[in-house]
């Protein structure tokens, strides 16, 4: 563990000490950020009405859309010399949102990583390569303030040309790598296509976050690579990554509640729900000094699991996001996650690891049509048997009947980002 004495802090001093820092932001919040004593205000709540964790929910939600409409600097708390870096997220669903750091904020932003990388088993020994864009997004200096608090050797090979970074993995002896999903999986097949076999290279750990990725994806990947996967979540709202990651339990993630404080809200109501109920995550920093961030509602769905891990750590866990509530498509008045599509398609050890799902109009019926790449290339005979496998478990998986169309490998577009898994053209 990296810091066992925060990490394994019994239950009940780690909620005194959420109390006393929430307490301390809330009060922070409404004398430094205008936007907070506005919200407050009229919300009819003042910082001395939060005396319990649970006072919280008297504090209205902060949403995405607030903090567009005042970036890129108006939720600073701070005078603007106070700041030393800036991130903003990578603007999947709409306009990026800007967050500044401290020095401070840096600081907390390296232990948290830190605590991660170290619970996916880095150590100083590790060569640690980098394959992320060095840049606004957050992944790449998140990773890499991590690796250089534990002391790992880092290979910042940053953006793209996959080629190279196999190449480099390949110099350096790398032993541990970070990134996407997704670009794992791609890296693998760009290895083989160099007559590299993944599983050779000397690569025994990685952990991967970024975008929903479904446990047969994760066995995928520690099967092709021979590595164990961790899973590692955060936004930039938060800091970026290293809000939590899973332990060697792979049952769940923690979450480290002396920063932020997690609760679980029922998306259409925004009430509060209990534990291992599925709902909506909403953090609340509670150390950030640079831009604080209170109630947020990640749009991310999860549930929070009851009960302490036998690992020793004593911060909750959360399930592996099932995705995120705007990802959740309504098809033929059915709700689809493109996680449920992963999880079915996965499981045929035929497909590759890219796919699509496009969701249109037949008439006046939706259509659900999901692509998928062949490992290999097979028969137009073959492809069709393939197709009805998938077919079937996809309709057990959602009840639906979607059109199954089997591609050659190489066909579906590649990302260096985050993976674009769902086209609805009826929008
Ligand atoms: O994606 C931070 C990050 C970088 C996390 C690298 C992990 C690894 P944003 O660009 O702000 O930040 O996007 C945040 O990505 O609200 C989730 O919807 C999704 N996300 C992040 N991690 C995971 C994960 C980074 N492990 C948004 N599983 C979040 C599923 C994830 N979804």
């Amino acid at each position: 563990m990296f810091n066992p004495k925060m990490e394994k802090m019994p239950r009940k001093k780690l909620e005194e000490l959420q109390l006393k820092r929430l307490k301390k932001i809330i009060r922070y919040a409404y004398d430094n950020v205008p936007f907070y004593r506005e919200k407050f205000d009229s919300a009819g709540v003042k910082p001395e009405d939060i005396k319990k964790l649970e006072d919280i929910e008297k504090i209205p939600f902060t949403t995405k859309d607030d903090l567009r409409k005042n970036a890129p600097f108006g939720l600073l708390a701070l005078p603007m010399e106070e700041y030393v870096e800036l991130h903003a997220s990578s603007g999947t669903t709409g306009e990026p949102v800007t967050v500044c750091y401290t020095r401070h904020d840096l600081e907390v932003w390296a232990e948290v990583m830190a605590r991660c990388l170290a619970m996916a088993g880095l150590t100083k020994k590790d060569i640690f390569q980098i394959p992320i864009p060095y840049g606004t997004f957050t992944g790449a200096f998140g990773f890499h303030y991590g690796g250089q608090k534990i002391g790992a050797l880092i290979v910042p090979t940053g953006k793209g040309d996959s080629e190279r970074q196999i190449r480099l993995m390949k110099y350096y002896n790398v032993t541990f790598i970070a990134g996407i999903a997704s670009y794992a999986m791609h890296l693998a097949s760009v290895a083989k296509k160099m007559g590299i076999e993944p599983s050779e290279l000397s690569v025994r750990n990685g952990i991967f976050g970024a975008e929903m990725f479904t446990k047969e994806m994760k066995k995928r990947i520690m099967e092709t690579w021979d590595m164990d996967v961790h899973d590692i979540y955060g936004l930039t709202e938060m800091c970026g990554p290293g809000v939590s990651a899973d332990c060697d339990e792979h049952d769940g993630l923690h979450l480290w509640e002396d920063h932020f404080l997690a609760e679980i809200i029922d998306p259409k109501t925004g009430e509060r729900l209990e534990k291992e109920e599925e709902g909506e995550l909403v953090l609340t920093t509670l150390t950030k000094e640079g831009m604080p961030v209170i109630r947020y509602r990640t749009r991310d769905i999860t549930f929070i699991y009851d009960g302490l891990c036998n690992c020793g750590r004593t911060h909750i866990k959360h399930a592996p996001i099932k995705g995120r509530s705007d990802d959740m498509v309504i098809v033929k008045g059915t709700n689809v996650f493109p996680s449920q599509i992963e999880e079915a398609i996965m499981k045929n050890s035929k497909v590759g690891s890219e796919w699509l799902m496009i969701i249109d109009k037949k008439g006046d019926m939706d259509e659900l049509i999901v692509q998928v790449e062949s490992k290999e290339k097979y028969s137009e005979e073959e492809k069709k048997k393939i197709a009805e496998e998938l077919k079937k478990e996809i309709r057990i998986i959602t009840t639906l009947n979607a059109k199954v169309e089997v591609l050659d490998p190489d066909t579906l577009p590649r990302h260096e980002g985050k993976a674009k898994r769902v086209i609805d053209k009826r929008k």
